[in-house]
């Protein structure tokens, strides 16, 4: 099963995707067992897993674990390059273009790339962009970047021109886990009427109407971080917009 081909599929058939990311960290007790079984009704289309700080040293027992719980397939979405296994299905192998910092441009890539070789998994390169949400994310703490302010519209609109000139094969835009507030539908709209490669965005979608708002704006994945942890209940109700 080739992740890109389905992800480019869908997004030029404009149907509408949802991806449900858990954290190691917070896996391993009954709560996950519950996140997943939603999942698995809902039509979650991806499991998204990493985190930006992840303490737990059994990154890859969680992928086995997921694995072990549905079908549906594992993306890795890692905060660093010790967040690998060999039992997903494919990586995210993501440039953070929004930010000047080099180790996450491409220092961290070349360490890991042996390593991505070796376990045999599907590669998508992406053109990540952090956009300001409000509040001081983990992520842009981790990374050390300075993400996009919500309202500079153009240099979103340049950053996601540029990666997908870059030859990146998706953008991810990420408000951060735990934003204040979602990527606006006006960022999103005009992003993706610039860009010809599938758009995946995440951060601080907590409602129905959040979501709908960002699929109707151009959103071809759309990204459950928290609240899909601490209220699952709402991963079924998203998922029904699309079903
Ligand atoms: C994944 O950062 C998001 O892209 C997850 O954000 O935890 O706020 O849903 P939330």
């Amino acid at each position: 099963m080739n992740i890109f081909s389905l992800i480019s599929q869908a997004s030029k058939n404009n149907t509408k995707q949802l991806a449900v990311l858990i954290d190691p960290d917070k896996s391993g007790g009954k709560g996950i067992k519950k996140t997943i079984d939603i999942c698995d009704v809902s039509g979650v289309d991806y499991i998204f897993a990493g985190g930006s700080l992840i303490k737990s040293n059994s990154f890859d027992d969680c992928i086995l674990q997921i694995k072990a719980l549905c079908n549906i397939p594992i993306v890795l979405f890692p905060g660093s390059v010790m967040q690998l296994s060999p039992h997903a299905d494919a990586l995210l192998f993501l440039s953070l273009i929004s930010g000047r910092n080099p180790e996450m441009l491409i220092g961290n890539h070349v360490i890991a790339a042996p390593h991505v070789k070796n376990a045999g998994l599907e590669v998508i390169p992406a053109g990540y962009i952090l956009v300001e949400s409000g509040k001081l994310t983990s992520v842009v703490y981790m990374s050390n970047t300075t993400p996009i302010p919500n309202d500079k519209t153009d240099i979103a609109i340049c950053t996601a021109m540029a990666g997908e000139m870059l030859g990146h094969k998706l953008i991810y835009m990420d408000a951060g886990s735990g934003a204040q507030k979602s990527i606006s539908n006006d960022m999103v709209r005009q992003v993706k009427a610039n860009i010809s490669i599938p758009l995946v965005v995440g951060g601080g979608i907590r409602d129905a109407k959040t979501a709908e708002g960002l699929w109707e704006a151009g959103a071809d994945i759309l990204v459950l971080g928290n609240i899909a942890e601490n209220k699952p209940e709402i991963i079924k109700e998203i998922g029904s917009l699309i079903m």
